[in-house]
């Protein structure tokens, strides 16, 4: 067999996504997702002008030979840009290799080692009444694990208080809670953000729920990489009474050494890895297991060949993935999780959003929920498609993350 076009198919069905679509001249194609939020184009051009030119002719059933030729070949290492697109080729190339064997991906993997995958949705609020209300309608849509967010106080658009609205769409963080405005052309600022104010109302958010929804229900909370290691210590330890099924992103990703302190601080079990590029940067958390889950991006890892990888050196160290789940990366992603998820040993849990029909009609294939899980799409490979067609009625769209400052306005991370 042999690759004959790389197709780069960016689209936006309410938000943008960039899709990869590897075609051969036995007929079969795959499909992967290339998005990364806020820089797609760039991404874009690297598989058109770079990438694609190095795979026409190339045997699309040597994944692991085209992944290293992309990884080490181009000198240049990792990065969000270059990982995200070796991704959407991984990602085409294994749904050509199931396709060519007629089995879905996870058969591919070694088989099912579970049934479906455990799935956790987000519910957000402006206080704690709020949060606990969405809490439990999630708890009627089945889920058993639920991520709380709220407000913090004197803030403008708290991240995630929106919920898995926000998480769908292409509103940034806060938008829908607070009513103040999308994504867009230009970064919206989130302002007046304060770690004091911020350290001081989450442990109110979870007495609260606890005191009110009790012990039975799972929490976690994604803390966004805002906090230095000495607050992030303390907010771990905080929330020991809470039984956190896990404290996400505490710290920012570029300073590994920094867990050891929220490692000592406290036993809330600690999960990382939404910024992390590939496998190099999760080792020094393993192997001093520094944290609880690893939850790397299969769309900005280089896609399922790395995402493997990171399990089974994971594994050793009683760490379980709980891959990024966002509605800012595509079906065929979400898709690749799931495939992934249900055939490792060390699956922890997997982060969901549910697609509009908008981008369900675009995008078919995602992964489908159902009592607090996610099932996995029983076509071969990865079951996910691209409609061209409608792809086309729905053109790019400049959009940005939204950018944090603090109260004095100085830059803080988003
Ligand atoms: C978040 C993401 O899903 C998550 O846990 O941290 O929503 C993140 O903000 C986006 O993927 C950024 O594009
Ligand atoms: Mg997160």
């Amino acid at each position: 067999m042999k690759i004959t076009e790389v197709r780069v198919i960016v689209t936006c069905p309410g938000r943008n996504y960039v899709c990869v679509k590897i075609m051969t001249d036995e007929g079969l194609y795959g499909v992967g997702d290339a998005t990364l939020n806020g820089r797609e184009l760039a991404v874009a051009a690297a598989l058109q002008e770079h990438i694609a030119p190095l795979l026409i002719g190339r045997d699309p059933e040597r994944i692991e030979d085209i992944w290293q030729s992309l990884f080490r070949g181009s000198y240049w290492r990792g990065g969000p840009i270059q990982m995200t697109a070796i991704a959407g080729v991984d990602m085409a190339l294994w749904d050509i290799k199931g396709k060519q064997a007629g089995l879905p991906l996870y058969q591919l993997l070694g088989g099912k080692t579970r049934e479906g995958a455990l799935c956790y949705t987000h519910a957000g609020g402006r206080d704690a009444i709020e949060v606990e209300d969405n809490v439990r309608k999630s708890l009627e849509r089945g889920f058993e694990v639920i991520r709380a967010q709220v407000a913090v106080p004197k803030a403008i658009g708290t991240y995630g208080t929106g919920g898995a609205a926000e998480a769908a769409s292409a509103s940034w963080a806060g938008a829908t809670a607070e009513g103040v405005g999308d994504g867009g052309p230009m970064p919206y600022v989130e302002a007046n953000w304060e770690p004091r104010e911020y350290l001081k109302i989450v442990p109110k958010l979870f007495a609260h729920l606890r005191s009110t929804l009790g012990e039975d229900v799972e929490l976690l909370h994604d803390v966004h990489e805002r906090l230095n290691p000495i607050e992030a210590a303390r907010l771990a330890r905080e929330l020991e009474p809470y039984h956190l099924f896990f404290l996400e992103d505490p710290l920012r990703p570029e300073h590994k050494e920094s867990f050891r302190m929220v490692r000592n601080a406290s036993t809330t079990p600690i999960a990382m890895g939404e910024l992390f590029h590939t496998k190099y940067d999760c080792l020094p958390l393993f192997t001093e297991q520094l944290i609880d889950f690893i939850r790397c991006d299969l769309t900005h890892i280089g896609g399922v060949t790395e995402a493997t990888k990171i399990a089974a050196l994971a594994e050793p160290f009683q760490i379980k993935t709980a891959w990024h789940g966002p509605g800012d990366i595509a079906p065929m992603a979400h898709s690749a999780n799931v495939h992934v998820d249900v055939s490792i040993p060390n699956f922890g849990i997997q982060e969901m959003v549910f697609f509009p029909d908008i981008v369900q009609e675009v995008l078919p294939g995602a992964p489908v929920y159902r009592e607090g899980r996610l099932w996995p799409n029983e076509a071969p490979g990865l079951g996910c498609d691209i409609n061209e067609e409608a792809a086309a009625k729905y053109p790019y769209q400049r959009n940005y993350l939204p950018v944090c400052r603090r109260a004095d306005g100085a830059v803080h991370d988003w």
